[in-house]
């Protein structure tokens, strides 16, 4: 089955925030943002910009009726600044006008007095500095301390990683209307309607009956509407709240990249230890996430990096510990992998580190120690079913690896100012929010008495395909045509108290919910065609829309039945609630069983380096993903290429850079490089690996939205194997992206030869 909403999407038809038709009335909303990263406020005057043409009102914390409060976790995080502004970019007041226009020539004229002090960017400094957003957690397993002497080998290092920023298509926004006796409606793009309902509330002093949230899709989210969609929405619902009026919101993109958070970097140091038959013995890594002015869902992502430090492979002995370090940027937040990708980069970067010293190609290590039953992960979960090594050896298989290796190492002999190299990329996820108590959804649906179907859940659209998965799961529960049902936008008054749609769950737990609610359904109209044929219920079954009794087709089709119980006034909507059973975790301990399941794959991936220029081209990809029983073999490739690509951008181009008063220089699209048409693989190859699925993912169909992502670190690798073919002498550095300069850098580096040569070629 096809996306649902491709139709829509390439004729233009979607709808998305901005194309919901303006009430009369409407008026605008700009923020007001810190031009300093970190100060103490002596005053802020707002009197010019509020007589600016056009202005109806400027809004300040002062004008908050609640709780000037947004954080979710700690609350940490003002809505607007109050005496201290701690990022770039930190909103400080609301400009409310009548057309965006006139809120933009407003905000030149807000004058800020602050007595500026000195910032701090780098996660390290924060750490000696005392500034943690949360007290360090450590996961172990074994004992590090006991082993290292037995080991053959032991390397250290760093490993750093830079953030990423989300670049959805659709920026930030919301619009906000008044309804009856002081209730406050919102629409907006955010992965979680609950904490934008929630915060709107306690902002404004309400209770969370008095705002509904409506969300018909998003033009992407990526994490980065997570808990960041949730500000600019309060914000609007201040305004209406004020003035009663309808008022609007959509973000500059140079705004939006400004003022968010991004993908945390990271700077970590590692230590590894391996046997002579390379078996890794034991792993530490100390990871410093940089969070940013506020924790916003830094502690979380943190907690997903300690997870997945250890990626496919199982290490008896490992002790890795994190610290969240508080800086002076925008807080950083959610995005597609939530800390796991960063985790997984310190390791592969210790085992590529490991594999140049030691003299073998990297693929030996990684291939020795893949995971395999029986195994269990640190944090105390037994590996069960574990792909790690079938995705592996039927990637080498299908693919044809020693061809590949073959055709790269006569490739490099042939040229000498080209050179090819190849990374494998096995990944290991989790399927889980990390906290327990987030894994539950909730589904409503109405039979229309025409046999059409309406399905209200939790899970938001955001690209991703979970509408069509979840409709395409109450058409199969039932054994109607998919034509019948339809998705309906995701709202607080019709589905309440919801997870955000994330950590990749969005289709399983909203997907479990529906699918218990229409199976109601179908029993209770079973009872009703058990009576009409005079026969027991438990014989009645229902397929292509027709009702059978012991599996012979019987004259009652579905819309006949439907109007039959109708008429015998029997209810035709239903709701269910699903939490996601067996998963716990310990805090105290850091063990558990924190994940439903894992998903895993197996990417190999080759490049082609110019020599010259530093520049790279990614010949191919292929990849053998574990999709379960895939129900969406489209969808699910999509999100397949998609995160591959993305975390190809994230290791390659995409460079985020504040300067070190941290303001952000790379804040619009001509000076922050995203992987476009040409930069992306030449080609993708998909296979989805054969298995059984798992019982906890929906209709056995395994989670897909983030687990893809981490291929692309395999571009990290593959580059630097490149860079070694034309430079022996390269020094290993683990600093991603791997941009265009610093290949350039690393190629010519201690490269007398390699300079020789260029002056022969001239
Ligand atoms: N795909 C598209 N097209 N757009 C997105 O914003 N977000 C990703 C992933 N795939 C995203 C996407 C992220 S971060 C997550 S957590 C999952 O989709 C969320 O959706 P799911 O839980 O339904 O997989
Ligand atoms: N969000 C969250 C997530 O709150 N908890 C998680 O474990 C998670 N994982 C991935 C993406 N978002
Ligand atoms: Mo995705 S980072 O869980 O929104």
């Amino acid at each position: 089955m096809k996306n649902i909403d491709s139709k829509g999407h390439v004729t233009g038809k979607s709808l998305y925030l901005d194309d919901i038709p303006i009430q009369q009335g409407t008026l605008h909303a700009l923020a007001v943002d810190s031009p300093v990263a970190h100060g103490r406020v002596r005053s802020l005057d707002i009197s010019e910009a509020a007589k600016s043409e056009g202005v109806v009102r400027v809004f300040t914390h002062e004008d908050i009726p609640g709780e000037n409060q947004i954080g979710g976790i700690v609350p940490d995080e003002p809505l607007l600044a109050e005496d201290e502004v701690h990022f770039c970019g930190q909103p400080v007041a609301l400009i409310v006008g009548e057309s965006e226009h006139a809120c933009r020539r407003a905000r030149e004229k807000v004058k800020f007095e602050i007595d500026e002090k000195p910032p701090i960017t780098d996660p390290r400094e924060a750490k000696e500095k005392g500034e943690l957003i949360i007290p360090p957690r450590t996961f172990q397993n074994g004992d590090t301390e006991s082993v290292w002497d037995s080991c053959a080998y032991v390397f250290e290092g760093q490993a750093d990683s830079n953030g990423q920023e989300h670049l959805y298509i659709e920026t930030q926004g919301a619009y906000s209307w008044p309804a009856e006796n002081g209730n406050i409606k919102i629409a907006t793009s955010t992965q979680g309607p609950t904490a934008v309902q929630r915060t709107a509330a306690q902002v404004l002093g309400l209770g969370m009956h008095n705002v509904e949230v409506d969300v018909i899709r998003l033009g992407g989210g990526f994490g980065g509407k997570e808990d960041q969609a949730t500000p600019w929405a309060v914000m609007v619902a201040l305004a209406v709240y004020h003035l009663n009026k309808p008022v609007k919101m959509a973000m500059h993109r140079m705004d939006d990249m400004r003022m968010t958070g991004k993908r945390h970097p990271y700077s970590s140091d590692y230590k590894i230890g391996l046997d002579k038959n390379l078996n890794i013995i034991a792993y530490e890594a100390t990871m410093h996430q940089n969070a940013g002015a506020a924790a916003d869902l830094s502690p979380a992502v943190m907690e997903r990096s300690l997870f997945h430090a250890n990626n496919s492979y199982f290490i008896p002995n490992t002790k890795v510990t994190a610290y969240s370090c508080r800086t002076n940027l925008p807080p950083n937040t959610a995005f597609r992998g939530f800390g796991g990708p960063q985790g997984m980069f310190v390791i592969e970067s210790a085992i590529a580190h490991a594999a140049r010293e030691i003299g073998v190609p990297k693929h030996r290590i990684q291939e020795k120690n893949l995971l395999k039953d029986g195994d269990e992960f640190h944090y105390g979960q037994a590996v069960e079913q574990s792909q790690a090594r079938s995705s592996w050896s039927d990637a080498v298989e299908t693919f044809d690896l020693p061809k590949i290796q073959k055709e790269i190492e006569d490739f490099n002999e042939a040229h000498h100012w080209k050179k090819k190299g190849l990374a494998l990329q096995p990944v290991c996820f989790g399927i889980s929010f990390t906290k327990t108590q987030m894994n539950n959804a909730r589904a409503l649906v109405h039979i229309y008495h025409d046999g059409s179907v309406g399905v209200s859940t939790g899970a938001v659209e955001m690209g991703q395909g979970v509408n069509t998965k979840l409709l395409q799961v109450a058409a199969y529960t039932f054994g109607i045509a998919p034509e019948r049902v339809r998705i309906d936008t995701t709202n607080t008054s019709r589905v309440a108290n919801t997870s955000p749609t994330a950590a990749s769950a969005g289709a399983d737990l909203n997907g479990k919910a529906l699918e218990m609610a229409c199976l109601k359904l179908r029993e209770r109209l079973a009872e009703v065609a058990a009576d009409q044929l005079d026969a027991s219920p438990d014989s009645i079954t229902i397929k292509d829309e027709t009702f059978y009794v012991d599996g012979s087709p019987s004259e009652l089709s579905w819309e006949k039945m439907v109007h039959q119980a109708f008429m015998d006034r029997v209810s035709l909507s239903e709701k269910a609630h699903y939490a996601t059973p067996v998963i716990h975790f310990d805090k105290e301990k850091e063990k558990g069983h924190p994940f439903a399941y894992h998903v895993y794959g197996t990417a190999i991936l080759v490049v082609t380096l110019d020599c010259l220029r530093g520049t790279y081209q990614f010949d191919t990809v292929k990849i053998v993903h574990d999709c379960g029983k895939s129900i969406s073999p489209m969808v699910d490739n999509g999100q397949i290429e998609g995160g591959l690509v993305q975390g190809i951008g994230w290791m390659t181009l995409e460079e985020l850079d504040y300067d070190e008063q941290g303001r952000l220089r790379s804040n619009a699209l001509s000076t922050y490089k995203i992987p476009d048409i040409y930069s992306v693989p030449e080609t993708i190859e998909v296979k989805h690996l054969e298995t059984e699925g798992h019982d906890l993912a929906i209709r056995k169909s395994k989670a897909v939205g983030e687990p893809p992502l981490m291929y692309g670190l395999g571009a990290y690798f593959a580059i630097q194997d490149a860079v070694l073919a034309f430079n022996p002498h390269a020094t290993l550095k683990f600093d991603a992206p791997f941009t265009h300069e610093k290949v350039l850098m690393a190629l010519y580096e201690g490269k007398e030869a390699g300079v020789k040569d260029a002056a022969e070629l001239s």
